[in-house]
């Protein structure tokens, strides 16, 4: 049994701002224009909003580099627009939950301006290492392509940074850190905001004197050091203290991003006693084993179901709790993923949210999504604008030449995910009535929501119906879970159940027919399909879901 929470029964929808709504015409996504269209997500189901960064930033990464923790982004808006956000969210009922980016922080924050500057104390805010002989102080890489330190002239220094080279990795052993750290966070708490995403919380404590990675992870991995950081030493012990001090007296919800970590170790940070953190964001279900984000493969739903059947029946019963999604900001299109085909695109599209309405957790909607939105058809480099495939682009062209170095970028380019959301056949897409910063997808005259609203059969009306269906059962939220027929390749076969109702779900996870193993069930009835009428077999992705009675 399990203790009841908004955060478990909520169905939680990410924002990018960047490219959600423009109000002003700059091109640019903002919050009044996120305020305009809070009925299309209280509409569509939504309780809670969780809004990628909107602090005041440079935007290296498009706000995870903050400059500055107490202010808005000048291209989003006022600190009085955010405030106004708020209210409108709460008016409606739903939450909001913020970013909060506190592993690193942007080189333009005044903590490190002032450790350039000379300062003993902000130097101590940041992993500063003295100059020994010209090279870095280990072999650590960043993700974003070169080593992870920035040689500094003036103090004859080098600074740790595991992303861009404007995101300076924060020192979190220094007590003074740790306590501006939790201040700003409860400053956002006294605001009324309802909780937090913590961008690669795991990431924040680093093995005592930063030695070198080890060569054979480094080069399994493609990055160096991050055994001595991914589940650094004081990890539960930072945890505990912002909850303690932050988190717990505002009773704020926690989701924290950890790349990496594994079943047994995301227990350990969510299993409710230990009191660290409320969720986590597990990533190995996103690419299939033996691959890697920017490899040119199709993803295997199988995968998904081997991942899904574990989870299911190992972390709950650690009294663990489960976020479910399949796309954010820094990754493509999951429908493109696993199917490009045009063809499929419907059908596929309606099993991914069949799979993460029906299965146990919370789902995580990433905008777009439920109007199944595509990768972007990018035609040459000067299209993308994230800094991981522009670094990535640029160090690979020296070695495979301009067009190859193109294509691996464009598989796995967190820009696919980033287009405006596309909202009528409007030019711009309803987005902007400027220029907007990064390409509209030209296919966004058929894929926009004004259209599938219209349209009964569209994925965004099967969105709608699956979350009302979740909100007036609770077997698909408390309900148990039994996995059926789990060895059987490409169908998905699972039963949901609580006291007062079972549901019976049947996927076929491919593009070919598959023979139906849910015959057994004579006494059930439709509710949901992604086909209008049952067939002896299952058609290509066909997702059925079933009252049994
Ligand atoms: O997308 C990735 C690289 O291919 C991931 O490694 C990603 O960088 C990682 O999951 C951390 O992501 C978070 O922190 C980054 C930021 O760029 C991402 O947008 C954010 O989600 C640094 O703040």
């Amino acid at each position: 049994d399990f203790e009841r929470k908004w955060w478990k029964e909520a169905v939680i929808y990410q924002i990018y701002p960047r490219s959600f709504q423009d109000s002003d015409g700059d091109g640019i996504g903002d919050l009044k224009g996120i305020c305009s269209r809070l009925d299309y997500l209280k509409d569509l189901g939504i309780d809670a909003i969780w809004l990628s960064p909107v602090y005041d930033s440079p935007n290296d990464d498009n706000g995870y580099d903050i400059r500055d923790y107490y202010a808005i982004m000048k291209e989003f808006g006022t600190m009085e627009d955010f405030d106004n956000l708020l209210e409108e969210v709460h008016k409606r009922g739903m939450k909001l939950i913020m970013d909060l980016v506190i592993n690193h922080t942007s080189d333009e924050h005044e903590w490190f301006k002032k450790a350039l500057e000379g300062s003993e104390k902000y130097k101590d805010y940041y992993h500063f290492a003295d100059n020994k002989d010209g090279n870095p102080p280990n072999n650590w890489t960043s993700f974003f392509s070169g080593p992870a330190w920035n040689y500094y002239d003036k103090l004859d220094a080098w600074a740790l940074h595991l992303f861009s080279k404007k995101q300076m990795d924060l020192n979190w052993e220094n007590p003074d850190l740790r306590r501006d750290v939790i201040a700003m966070i409860k400053w956002w708490l006294d605001k009324g905001v309802d909780g937090f995403r913590l961008d690669v919380i795991n990431y924040i404590s680093k093995k005592e004197g930063l030695p070198d990675g080890n060569e054979l992870i480094g080069q399994l991995m493609g990055y160096y050091g991050v055994e001595h950081y991914f589940y650094g030493p004081k990890l539960h012990d930072y945890l505990k203290e912002i909850k303690k001090e932050a988190f717990e007296p505002y009773n704020a919800f926690t989701v924290g991003e950890t790349p990496g970590i594994g079943m047994e170790m995301s227990k350990l940070l969510t299993a409710a006693y230990r009191k660290e953190l409320d969720m986590i964001f597990s990533f190995d279900h996103l690419e299939t084993p033996g691959h890697s984000k920017f490899d040119d493969y199709l993803y295997d739903l199988n995968y998904y179901k081997e991942y899904m059947i574990d989870w299911m029946e190992n972390y709950y019963k650690d009294n663990c709790w489960m976020s479910l999604f399949f796309e954010n900001h820094d990754n493509p299109r999951m429908i493109s993923k696993v199917n490009p085909d045009p063809a499929y695109r419907k059908a596929l599209g309606k099993l991914l949210a069949m799979m993460q309405l029906t299965l146990k957790g919370t789902p995580f909607i990433y905008q777009g999504q439920e109007i199944g939105a595509v990768n972007r058809d990018f035609k040459s480099i000067d299209d993308l604008r994230d800094v991981e495939s522009i670094n990535l682009y640029n160090e690979l062209k020296v070695s495979v030449g301009e067009e190859a170095a193109f294509k691996k970028v464009l598989c796995g380019s967190r820009d696919h995910s980033r287009t405006p959301m596309q909202w009528d056949a409007s030019e711009n897409a309803g987005f902007t009535t400027g220029t907007p910063w990064i390409g509209i997808c030209g296919d966004y005259k058929n894929i926009n929501v004004e259209a599938e609203l219209k349209d009964e059969d569209s994925i965004l009306n099967f969105y709608r119906k699956l979350i009302r269906l979740r909100k007036e059962n609770e077997a698909f939220v408390y309900g148990d879970i039994k996995i059926l027929d789990k060895k059987k390749k490409n169908v998905f076969t699972y039963i949901r159940s609580s006291k007062d109702s079972t549901f019976l779900i049947e996927c076929n996870l491919c593009q070919y027919p598959v023979k139906r193993s849910t015959n057994k069930y004579k006494s059930k009835q439709l509710i949901l399909s992604n086909y209008n009428d049952i067939s002896d077999i299952l058609r290509p992705y066909e997702a059925n879901l079933y009252r049994i009675v």
